[in-house]
């Protein structure tokens, strides 16, 4: 079971390596990692078993922030219609995504960063996500708001991207351009 000993913090390398491909049909240590991470997400929202294993609660997860620096994600989030979408991708790839921009009032957050960093994120309000799934069928996925958001911040840590790379560094409350804010 994956709980925050295995989530490493910024400062480690591989936060900042991008993560290989993930050679498929994916090996056996493969998928349970990934179930492993889904679960791990899953767990964190539970308020008994986030108090009992400590756990910081979280909406999604990528493998390079548990030191396996590899192309799979996990997503466990409820959407602005109540929604449940829950996600375990292997090679997650942004195919297309809008010219639009959004981001989250509240500005965002990491397992792997344990302080505040405040300040507005701009991400595509809109993308198209292909991946492949625990099983290995291809799946092709068209994305909006949080939704979206999650997506482009896993994705991003598969890449070595940190979510206040994005944050404008003179005044990280700058409205970006041609953006529609998501309230949370
Ligand atoms: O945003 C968080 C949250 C947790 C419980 C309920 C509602 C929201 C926690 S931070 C989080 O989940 C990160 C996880 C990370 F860093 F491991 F990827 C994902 C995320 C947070 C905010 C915006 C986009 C992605
Ligand atoms: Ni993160």
């Amino acid at each position: 079971m994956i709980t925050m000993k295995d989530v490493i913090r910024e400062g480690h390398p591989t936060l900042r390596k991008v993560a290989e491909e993930v050679s498929l049909p994916a090996s056996e240590a493969d998928k349970k990692i990934l179930q492993d991470m889904l679960e791990f997400i899953i767990n964190s929202q539970n308020p008994e078993l986030a108090a009992l294993y400590q756990l910081r609660p979280g909406i999604g997860i990528a493998a390079p922030q548990i030191n396996v620096p590899k192309r799979m994600i996990a997503i466990h989030v409820t959407d602005e219609k109540n929604t449940l979408h829950s996600y375990a991708l292997f090679n997650p790839k942004i195919v297309s995504h809008s010219v639009e921009r959004s981001y989250l009032d509240t500005g965002e957050g990491c397992l792997s960063v344990d302080r505040l960093v405040e300040g507005y994120v701009p991400r595509y309000s809109r993308i198209t996500v292909k991946g492949y799934d625990i099983e290995g069928k291809e799946v092709k996925l068209r994305l909006k708001g949080l939704l979206s958001i999650v997506f482009q911040h896993e994705i991003d840590h598969l890449n070595g991207v940190m979510f206040y790379d994005h944050i404008n560094k003179h005044d990280p409350f700058k409205e970006p351009e041609n953006a529609v804010v998501i309230e949370r």
